[in-house]
């Protein structure tokens, strides 16, 4: 049973086995969530992403997919960058967002990690519906077989905290 838990905060702050970073495809940093990891995490997260970019994701991690490094100096053991979509109206890319979720938590499972710690992936930056962006990670959540036994949804802002407290009632 995977239990699911609502926070208002900042991830940077959250005591997790990992925390989920919602990266672009580069690996290399940006605003929003990616750059509060990057900075609070130190530089040992971005030695690993720029090792991955040289052994793996050369092209970057595509959309829809999920990579681990060290947590550096944030309380975690790891970090897992996911590639969240944009927001395109006239498109329909639900599914990209689902599989963020859906493979974060398998390279949890992978990594042994218990509990896992997720922001709004692409509700910021990359546009996306703050109601549809908690409905679908709601959704996925509770559909997938994991073992990591506490999905923690950290939500910066009472908007988002709202939004997801009315996907899980
Ligand atoms: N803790 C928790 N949530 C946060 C934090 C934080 N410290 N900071 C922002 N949020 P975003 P995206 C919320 O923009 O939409 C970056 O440049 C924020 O309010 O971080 O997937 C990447 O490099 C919003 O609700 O991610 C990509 O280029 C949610 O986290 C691009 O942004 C996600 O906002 C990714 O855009």
């Amino acid at each position: 049973m995977t239990t699911i838990v609502l926070v208002r905060g900042d991830i940077t702050r959250q005591s997790a086995d990992a925390i989920v970073n919602a990266a672009n495809s580069s690996l290399l940093g940006g605003g929003g969530v990616d750059g509060a990891i990057h900075r609070r995490g130190g530089p040992a997260i971005l030695a690993d992403c720029r090792a991955l970019r040289a052994s793996h994701y050369g092209k970057g991690l595509p959309t829809g997919q999920a990579v681990a490094t060290t947590a550096g100096e944030l309380d975690a053991r790891w970090v897992i960058h996911t590639v969240g979509p944009r927001f395109l109206p006239e498109e329909d890319r639900s599914e990209l967002l689902a599989s963020c979720y859906r493979e974060s938590l398998r390279v949890a499972d992978e990594l042994g990690a218990r509990s896992v710690a997720f922001p709004a992936v692409s509700a910021g930056i990359y546009g996306w519906p703050m109601d549809d962006a908690a409905r679908i990670a709601v959704e996925t959540v509770r559909a997938v077989e994991t073992a990591v036994e506490e999905v923690r949804f950290v939500l910066f802002d009472e908007r988002a905290y709202e939004a997801f407290a009315a996907r899980l009632r």
